[in-house]
């Protein structure tokens, strides 16, 4: 079997498809695309359906999005598997696995805002193992172009970062809840563990964002799924939008 993930780097659904490969044991092939440039390239160059990442071939087959890839994986290697066998079970995984798609955009959202205000060192941060032939710090130095268009793609505006970070308490103790549950975090890992823990890993990544995560069920499932950190982004964002972390805390 012939695998080639292409994604871009930093991004938390395509850690999450690596790591699911990794999880069952298969090899494969990793192409880092630029972002932005991507939307272009994954339909009109590599003739994918539609225009995001991860997008993975296996042998001749084309298949993207963590969650279509998940199956795809579990097809073609069953063993260890990405969902339970029981369907009650499996339900539940998958509901959490599909609320955890969409809580992906809080970390995009908020982090892409973090690129624009910070030294060009942190940038860099996300870009050391990426493969775009060029040196990880020329590429953040240079990047303002592709950050300039993944800010305006995600909405990476100040009011919309704000309440985004707002969302984050609420977010957390649904995690929470379905940790308490057994869904997410059980013996074995699942898709949706795959799925969230990437997601609340980026969110880490944050200076003033890891406090409110990493003390939590939540923030010991984001270290289970993805032990290093995918980059670093030093404190930036202002003491009014962290507010509700903060209360979130001592509540
Ligand atoms: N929800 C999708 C992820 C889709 C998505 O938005 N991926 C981003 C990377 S995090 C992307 O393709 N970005 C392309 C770009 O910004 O150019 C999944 O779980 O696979």
């Amino acid at each position: 079997m012939k695998v080639t993930l292409y994604g871009i780097p930093g991004s938390h659904p395509v850690r999450s498809a690596r790591l699911m490969l990794d999880y069952k044991g298969i090899d494969y092939k990793n192409v880092d695309l630029f972002p932005v440039v991507s939307r272009v390239v994954v339909p009109h160059v590599l003739r994918f359906p539609s225009n995001r990442v991860p997008a993975m071939k296996i042998d001749d087959l084309k298949v993207q999005g963590t969650r279509d890839i998940a199956r795809e994986l579990d097809a073609v290697r069953p063993d260890p598997p990405l969902f339970p066998s029981d369907p009650q079970a499996r339900a539940a995984v998958e509901e959490a696995e599909s609320w955890g798609d969409e809580f992906q955009q809080i970390p995009r959202t908020i982090i892409w805002w973090a690129f624009k205000n910070v030294p060009s060192s942190d940038q860099a941060s996300f870009l050391a193992d990426a493969k775009l032939g060029l040196p990880a710090g020329f590429l953040a130095k240079t990047g303002a172009p592709i950050v300039w268009g993944a800010r305006k793609l995600n909405d990476s505006h100040d009011a919309e970062v704000q309440r985004r970070i707002a969302e984050i308490p609420a977010a957390l103790d649904k995690i929470d809840a379905w940790i308490a549950e057994g869904v997410l975090d059980g013996e074995h890992l699942n898709a949706a563990d795959f799925q969230i823990g990437t997601s609340l890993r980026l969110l880490e990544s944050m200076a003033d964002l890891r406090p409110a995560i990493e003390g939590r069920p939540a923030g010991k499932l984001a270290e289970r799924v993805q032990p290093e950190l995918p980059g670093e982004i030093r404190a930036v964002y202002p003491a009014q939008w962290l507010a509700p972390l903060r209360a979130a805390a001592i509540a």
